[in-house]
């Protein structure tokens, strides 16, 4: 090989995920032929996920799309035919400056995270649907809801520090599934527990991580929010407290013990399904153990007391002092840490006429309701990119049906024919990551990574910010902010004012690939208090949710659907059906790749024992889930690996490929947790029959 056609090329991996891994791409003769996690960035540390060591498979998978198309058939049957770009953004544009001429909130951004790029992820996209006065989307459908009761408790997305945990003594990972979904964090975990720390995982499921932890306790789903009262009622009964820390650094402590008083474990133990000694010895054993870290996710963020359930356990490490060590306190993000600078990306300024049209929001988690209500405006086009909403959204008929509404113009700006492409009336083919620029922060570590395009793009693809550029041009929208380079917009991601961006400059991301935040190791955030909440102060009291009409205070909610809270529907349907991540997929990104769909099998339900017996179900059975909203199928897997009374099915299938046209998404409700706005994928009741 001549050195000269031989390089190896830094990039980021753009998935979601919490690893943000540095990722080194070798390229010969202008193709890349080897991808593999940088050796040299700490959380990285050379190894890739099972997904993105395999990533050639999908950058030259025979499925990209590779040409503009416009649609030949009926909506969702995905029949189209090539076109030029031309052709496609003078359409769009044509189409936008009719709606816009009337009202331009009834166009709708639809994005979320197919890619975690500050470039093509949030910058000409957010700057040019603000200047067109479009609808504003609330990006709720992960994280919205936790982010809401943390930030009530804590106050900003700053939790403990992901790589300090190994010093910790005990480690409670709570509603999350590491070795699956945060591969690179649960090394810290594995090295903490060589160094003799306990690890419990806290999850209806037994999971590959709850399997390599010393305890397994499994709450029925949504009533995480229980199980932290229960335990707050214990550390203060038995006096397993910091008093020193509740003093000087929280607020409400008095009126926190007069409301947990009743959250017996024995009260906790009728809502969650676990014995009251295992919730009491559970609570003794986080209050003697110092350094403590709880690592929770988004597992417990699906229900409808989300938010409050992530704000009850927000509150633990306030009352035993955890948060002094380094090793402790809780960590859900840490995004928080990253000075992104929203306003030189994204541009909000740049919204026309907000007198005349005052700005409209749509919350992006039931995109099904919002295109099929006559809203003020009634939605006449939607543009998604970075999302496969008819995949992902819930309650998947409603979604469909709103698609499929013949009078929405819709444009999908894609990589691959997704669900949601099939309804596209425009089809944009996107680049991938080997062929953009970008620059990443992260929300499971304190590293930024940037990534520079290793490969020409494929076909005719384009890069997210290159289409909204071109558009802009056509709209006629005139500012110089439109014609910046990814370069110049990647120069801008970070506030280079705020302290922590201080070394985190283009040349040194260029160089490296990677730059610590400025951030003092480890960071320590709370270990004297100095909270981002209103009062400085951890919580227990929160004025803030007062004020917004929510229980200033920590309580318990409900699952909206379960057997306890909804006994009539439970009659009906009476299994809980969760659907976290598969391991070889990454939301419905790689669902639609060979090696990844036969990694997976076909979509499978797993049923504890008792509950296939009553049902005549055998290993291997395919089986009919199903509730008022709709049905999907899968192949049950008969196991003691999930308790009696709930379902597992891994996700996020294509519904193309799923063998029936739907996924889980057909059953799942559109309902919305109590705070943020997030939806309630694992509060679904349902029922299972052999077919
Ligand atoms: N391989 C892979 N990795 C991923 C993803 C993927 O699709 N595949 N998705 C990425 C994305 S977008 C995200 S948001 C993160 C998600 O990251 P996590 O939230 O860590 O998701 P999971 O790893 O499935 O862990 C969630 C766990 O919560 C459990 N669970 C479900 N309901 C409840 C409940 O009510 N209470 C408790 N305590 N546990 C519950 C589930 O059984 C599951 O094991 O992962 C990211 N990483
Ligand atoms: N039942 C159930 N449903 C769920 C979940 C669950 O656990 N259970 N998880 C939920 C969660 S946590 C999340 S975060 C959402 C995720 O929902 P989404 O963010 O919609 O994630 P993906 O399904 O991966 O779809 C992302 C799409 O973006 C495309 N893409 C990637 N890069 C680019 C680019 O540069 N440009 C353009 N134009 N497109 C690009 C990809 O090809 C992919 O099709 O799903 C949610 N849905
Ligand atoms: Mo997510």
């Amino acid at each position: 090989m001549s050195a000269i056609d031989s390089k190896v090329v830094k990039a980021a991996c753009p998935h979601d995920c919490p690893d943000t891994c540095a990722m080194e791409i070798t390229v010969e003769q202008g193709r890349a032929v080897r991808v593999r996690g940088a050796e040299k960035m700490p959380f990285t540390n050379g190894s890739l996920c099972t997904k993105v060591s395999h990533y050639l498979e999908r950058v030259y998978s025979d499925q990209r799309l590779l040409y503009p198309m416009k649609r030949i058939g009926r909506k969702g049957e995905g029949r189209f035919e090539r076109i030029t770009w031309d052709e496609a953004l003078n359409t769009i544009a044509a189409k936008f400056r009719e709606i816009a001429a009337d009202d331009p909130r009834a166009i709708l951004p639809y994005s979320y995270a197919g890619t975690m790029g500050l470039v093509q992820g949030e910058s000409m996209d957010r700057r040019f649907f603000h200047r067109l006065g479009a609808s504003l989307l609330d990006r709720t459908i992960c994280a919205s809801a936790g982010a809401a009761g943390w930030k009530a408790t804590v106050g900003a997305a700053v939790g403990a520090d992901p790589e300090a945990l190994v010093d910790a003594r005990l480690i409670l990972i709570w509603g999350g599934n590491p070795v699956v979904s945060n591969v690179h964090g649960w090394r810290y975990m594995q090295e903490a527990k060589r160094r003799g720390a306990r690890l419990i995982c806290i999850d209806p499921r037994r999971t590959d991580t709850a399997k390599k932890c010393h305890q397994h306790v499994a709450p029925l789903p949504g009533t995480d929010g229980a199980l932290a009262l229960a335990m707050m009622q214990v550390l203060i009964a038995e006096n397993l407290l910091d008093h020193d820390y509740i003093a000087q650094h929280t607020i409400g402590f008095d009126a926190l013990a007069e409301r947990v008083r009743e959250h017996t474990p024995e009260w906790a133990a009728s809502v969650t399904g676990l014995d009251a000694e295992v919730i009491r010895s559970l609570a003794r054993e986080y209050g003697r153990a110092q350094p403590s870290m709880i690592r929770l996710n988004y597992g417990l963020n699906r229900c409808a007391g989300a938010g409050m359930a992530v704000r009850n356990i927000a509150c633990l490490p306030a009352l035993t002092g955890a948060w002094r060590h380094a090793a402790g306190g809780a960590l859900l993000s840490v995004s928080g840490n990253f000075p992104k600078d929203v306003r030189a990306l994204a541009r909000p300024d740049l919204y026309p006429d907000a007198e005349r049209f005052p700005p409209r929001t749509i919350n992006m988690s039931n995109i099904g309701e919002a295109l099929l209500k006559a809203g003020e405006p009634p939605l006449r086009a939607i543009y998604v990119y970075n999302s496969n909403p008819v995949a992902v959204a819930p309650n998947s008929n409603e979604v469909r049906a709103g698609f499929a509404r013949e009078d929405l113009f819709c444009v999908v700006h894609e990589l691959f024919q997704t669900d949601t492409a099939d309804y596209a009336d425009i089809l944009l083919p996107a680049t991938s990551q080997l062929e953009h620029r970008d620059v990443h922060g992260s929300y499971g570590h304190a590293y930024a990574v940037s990534n520079e395009p290793a490969i020409a793009p494929l076909g005719e693809a384009k890069p997210n910010t290159e289409v909204f550029r071109l558009l802009a041009a056509r709209m006629g929208f005139s500012e110089a902010l439109f014609s910046e380079t990814d370069d110049e917009l990647a120069s801008q991601a970070f506030n280079r004012d705020d302290p922590r961006a201080f070394g985190v400059t283009p040349e040194a991301l260029k160089a490296q690939g990677w730059v610590r935040l400025n951030l003092p190791r480890p960071s320590v955030p709370y270990a004297q208090g100095a909270f981002r909440t209103p009062s400085g102060k951890c919580e227990f009291y929160a004025e803030t949710l007062a004020a917004q009409g929510h229980d200033p205070l920590p309580a318990w909610t409900p699952p909206a659907e379960s057997v306890s809270s909804n006994p009539a529907l439970a009659q009906r349907y009476p299994l809980a059906l969760i659907t976290p991540p598969a391991r070889n997929f990454l939301n419905t990104s790689f669902a639609n790749l060979p090696r990844f769909v036969q990694q997976e099998g076909s979509p499978k339900l797993e049923i504890h024992p008792q509950d296939a017996a009553k049902r005549a179900i055998s290993d291997g059975d395919r089986v009919r889930i199903s509730n008022d909203r709709g049905a999907f199928h899968a192949r049950a897997v008969v196991t003691e690996d999930i308790r009696a009374g709930v379902v597992v099915s891994p996700s996020v299938w294509w519904q193309k490929l799923s063998g029936d046209g739907e996924n889980a998404n057909a059953v799942t409700s559109s309902a919305l947790t109590d705070m943020g706005g997030g939806p309630i994928f694992y509060d679904c009741l349902v029922e299972v029959l052999p077919v």
